[in-house]
């Protein structure tokens, strides 16, 4: 018999997974999506990777960490309502602790029985191209079900309380934390299985990987990342060597405010 799970809202969020989400850099909140919707979404993200020109996380020697469709939102009426989901979103809002706006979303697939790798080690805040409080964070949506064998996310608990580097800018800094904070090295990782239609919501700092996809599924996850409502854009390198087609955002200059016609303003439930 089918299993029905009962859906988690920002309202039966518990208190402790706040709490948890804010020591440890993570939270992981089982049961988001409906079954409807799990097959909606899934179904649309399949077509949409099948269709579009993908992004490479390219390891070298034909080797891919990842691929994934830039901007699903822009792209997909579908998967833009799932990047504004009243749940997903309103869950973020509680998790931040504060009003939140969209800033991306990318449908990332890491594909079955190819040359796919682990996703090496790295936290976000490096390539993102604003500041703001409160700290940004990625919903990352799990469209099919993502057990170990199938590559899930594994975080380092509490490594979103480390210090900051001198330079914001430094490379090794932004993209090899592990080699910045060796120390980091050292730390337990977290692995977290999840089921389709679970949220793992991650803080814009906090150190992840995730595994190698052993199975012969591919794994689909839309990973939404929203920022403060108040952020202001600063320039960062890193980010506009990956996004070479838009790397300022139209033209926007240091300080300014990412407007809400771009960057739409989510589900306030604080
Ligand atoms: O899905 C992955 O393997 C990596 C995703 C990731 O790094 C992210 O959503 O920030």
């Amino acid at each position: 018999m089918a299993e029905t799970r009962e859906t988690t809202t920002p309202e039966s969020l518990p208190i402790e997974r706040i709490a948890s989400y804010r020591s440890q850099g993570f939270a992981h909140v089982p049961g988001v999506l409906n079954e409807e919707e799990i097959e909606l979404f899934r179904s649309e993200a399949s077509s949409l990777l099948d269709s579009r020109e993908t992004m490479i996380w390219d390891m070298g020697e034909g080797d891919i960490a990842l691929d994934w469709v830039a901007d699903a939102n822009a792209k997909s009426d579908v998967m833009r309502r799932l990047t504004m989901h009243p749940s997903v979103s309103g869950i973020a809002s509680r998790l931040a602790g504060g009003p939140l706006s969209l800033f991306k979303s990318e449908l990332l697939r890491k594909s079955a029985g190819s040359r796919t790798t682990g996703t090496p080690a790295h936290d976000d805040q490096g390539i993102l191209p604003y500041t703001g409080q409160p700290a940004s964070l990625t919903a990352w949506v799990a469209l099919v079900d993502v057990p170990v064998e199938r590559g899930c996310m594994s975080y380092i608990p509490g490594s979103h309380l480390r210090g900051e580097p001198h330079d914001p800018y430094d490379e090794v800094a932004t993209l090899y934390p592990l080699d910045y904070w060796p120390e980091l090295t050292y730390q337990q990782r977290l692995q977290v299985p999840v089921r389709a239609g679970d949220v793992v919501y991650h803080h814009e700092r906090t150190v992840h990987v995730a595994g190698v996809n052993q199975s012969d599924t591919d794994r689909m996850a839309l990973a939404s990342i929203y920022m403060s409502a108040d952020a202001v854009f600063r320039e960062n390198p890193f980010y506009a060597g990956l996004y070479t087609d838009d790397p300022d955002m139209g033209g926007m200059k240091a300080g300014q405010r990412l407007d809400d016609d771009r960057f739409p303003r989510v589900g306030a439930h604080l």
